[in-house]
């Protein structure tokens, strides 16, 4: 019987830990920071992000900066004239406020066409009871299959 609880408990957690939402910080590029040589397209590849989540671009200040920009001008590599970011302290953090498309490009001249360029797709933030999407379902049913699982040993 107490092997069968604590398999059960255990079961349960693990279920439910990824449904538990809580804003995340990304430091961009991960140890590599927002530099040259760095495929940020990759980095972006296993990552979700949603709003309420937060941005760290690292650099050595002075030498990058971060512009946030539109579609257009992210694949063009124009530098907006004003800086909508505030000050480049080299640790520049970013709210994700909204979701949806963002982009984000270094402003140094030839920077941008060498590769430090982000796009991102910000989600909405995973609220517990969002839209019935198929892993939501399995988790219902998985977590109901459980509930049965331990009330059948009187936990
Ligand atoms: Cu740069």
């Amino acid at each position: 019987m107490a092997v069968h609880c604590s398999l059960v408990i255990f079961a349960v957690v693990a279920l439910m830990a990824p449904s538990i939402s809580s804003a995340t910080e990304f430091v961009v590029g991960g140890d590599d920071g927002w530099k040259l040589g760095v495929k940020y397209d990759d980095w972006v590849k296993d990552k979700q992000f949603f709003a309420g989540d937060t941005l760290v671009f690292k650099y050595k200040a002075g030498a990058h900066n971060v512009y946030k920009v539109n579609g257009d001008d992210f694949k063009s590599c124009t530098v907006p004239s004003n800086n909508s970011l505030g000050s480049f302290t080299g640790n520049d953090t970013i709210k994700l406020a909204t979701a949806g498309n963002k982009w984000y490009i270094c402003g140094i001249s030839g920077h941008c066409d060498g590769g430090m360029k982000l796009k991102i797709t910000v989600l909405e933030g995973a609220a517990p009871s969002s839209a019935s999407t198929l892993p939501a379902t399995s988790f219902q049913i998985l977590f109901g299959m459980i509930f049965a699982f331990a009330v059948n040993f009187h936990i």
